[in-house]
């Protein structure tokens, strides 16, 4: 097999890049370790940035994101039992974001690739990338019960945090930063309208938690929990009575209950590897970095590099200067690193730390009071929640 583009994984990195370059004439070949309905249906983010909706919309894989998302015109902070309404248009001159589950983006990918765009194979595992310093890189692959070879000029690994592409650059080209933290969320979904019309991020002393919403009757809700929390140790009630606990304000707002339909618990941490190219090889989405959720960024990061190699791509070829290509890594990581900074911000901003001190208590809820009481820091938080722009 053969092709311009290689691009291993069909997460919301991989599909998206296929539709790009499919749109500017470029063919490409997905390769898809795991079935449809499991690319379909794995449960992961829920809020688009305002620049990930309008590359979605300029792709043409908006349509049924503009009937059924849910725009949102801002959050609301609470600590102290205090609610405070950061709104986003005010503070940046009209950006939104935009409610749309990462389950339905990719749904909307997949659809539109099958009828109109290049190969997208199931269950084909990239088992490694070789010759990525060459011309002409490989994607060895496993399909169908037998081994195969994908031929390409360029191959893109958005292969998640465990996939395989990044192991095909060598040690002594990798770059590794990260930190974790020692907590995690426990995340629910429950058959219940969402409490709020926008989200709430809550700063508590029993620790942080998050109410979202997948759609007018489902809501999403999140408790910060210990690493290593087992996901089944929580009881359904017992889940509520913790919520209900961390949103408590002083105006009697009240948490709606309804039948808890999963429970999951995810661990945070940061992660970026640079750089994010090796020869004819480069990296996006996860396969590249990672970010806390609490700042909502890792699938916006992973479109805004897609776009990047697409349009390096297609400048090369309409130009024959490979500059933008060259400048991959760097441009990506500039943006990269300004969403792991706001990420890791927002993350100290709203957990509490197992060891943290009163003092750091304190501090905590004065970086909120500043938030609320300044226009200069409501619109840092505002302009990095909605995003930053695309080089
Ligand atoms: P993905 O989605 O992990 O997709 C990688 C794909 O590659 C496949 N694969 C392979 N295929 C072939 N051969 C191999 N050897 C392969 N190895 C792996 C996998 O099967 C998979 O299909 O990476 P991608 O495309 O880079 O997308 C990244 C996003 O999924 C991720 O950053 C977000 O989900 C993070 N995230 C959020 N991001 C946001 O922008 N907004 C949010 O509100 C948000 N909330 C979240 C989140 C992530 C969460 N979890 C579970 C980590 C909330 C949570 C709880
Ligand atoms: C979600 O709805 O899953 C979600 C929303 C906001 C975040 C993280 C996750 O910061």
């Amino acid at each position: 097999m053969r092709t311009t583009v290689g691009i291993i994984g069909a997460g919301p990195a991989g599909l998206l890049l296929a539709r790009l370059l499919h749109n500017a004439g470029i063919d490409s070949v997905v390769l898809e370790s795991r079935d449809r309905a499991y690319v379909e249906q794995r449960q992961r983010a829920g809020i688009l940035e305002q620049g990930t909706v309008d590359v979605l919309r300029a792709a043409g894989a908006g349509g049924r994101m503009d009937r059924e998302g849910l725009r949102h015109d801002g959050i609301e902070l609470r600590f102290a039992r205090e609610r405070h309404r950061v709104d986003f248009p005010a503070l940046t001159g009209g950006s939104s974001v935009m409610v749309y589950a990462q389950t339905e983006v990719c749904k909307d990918l997949v659809a539109l690739q099958i009828e109109e765009g290049g190969p997208l194979l199931f269950q084909a595992e990239a088992l490694a990338v070789e010759g990525a310093e060459s011309e002409r890189p490989r994607v060895r692959f496993r399909y169908e019960g037998r081994e195969d070879v994908l031929e390409c000029d360029y191959v893109v690994g958005c292969d998640g945090f465990w996939g395989v592409a990044r192991r095909a650059i060598p040690a002594e080209h990798s770059h590794v930063f990260e930190r974790t933290y020692p907590f995690g969320w426990l995340g629910i979904f429950a058959d219940v309208p969402p409490s709020h019309d926008e989200l709430v991020y809550a700063r508590h002393d029993r620790g942080f938690a998050l109410l979202s919403m997948r759609s007018p009757t489902v809501s999403r809700l999140y408790l910060q929990v210990p690493e290593g929390t087992d996901a089944a140790s929580w009881a359904d009630e017992e889940i509520w009575d913790e919520l209900e606990r961390r949103f408590e304000t002083a105006d009697g707002w009240s948490l709606e209950r309804g039948a808890i339909t999963s429970k999951s618990v995810t661990p945070m941490r940061s992660h970026v590897h640079e750089p994010m190219r090796h020869g004819r090889l480069f990296l996006a989405g996860d396969a590249a970095h990672i970010v806390p959720p609490t700042g909502a960024k890792g699938l916006n990061l992973a479109v805004g590099d897609v776009v990047t190699f697409a349009r390096a791509l297609a400048h090369l070829e309409e130009t024959g200067s490979a500059e933008r290509l060259d400048a991959y890594s760097e441009t990506c990581l500039r943006r990269v690193w300004q969403a792991e900074r706001f990420s890791y911000d927002m993350t100290t901003l709203l957990h509490r730390a197992p060891d943290a001190t009163p003092f750091e208590d304190r501090v905590q809820l004065a970086r909120l009071r500043r938030i609320v009481t300044s226009r200069a820091a409501g619109t840092d938080l505002a302009e990095g929640y909605t995003g930053f722009p695309l080089d």
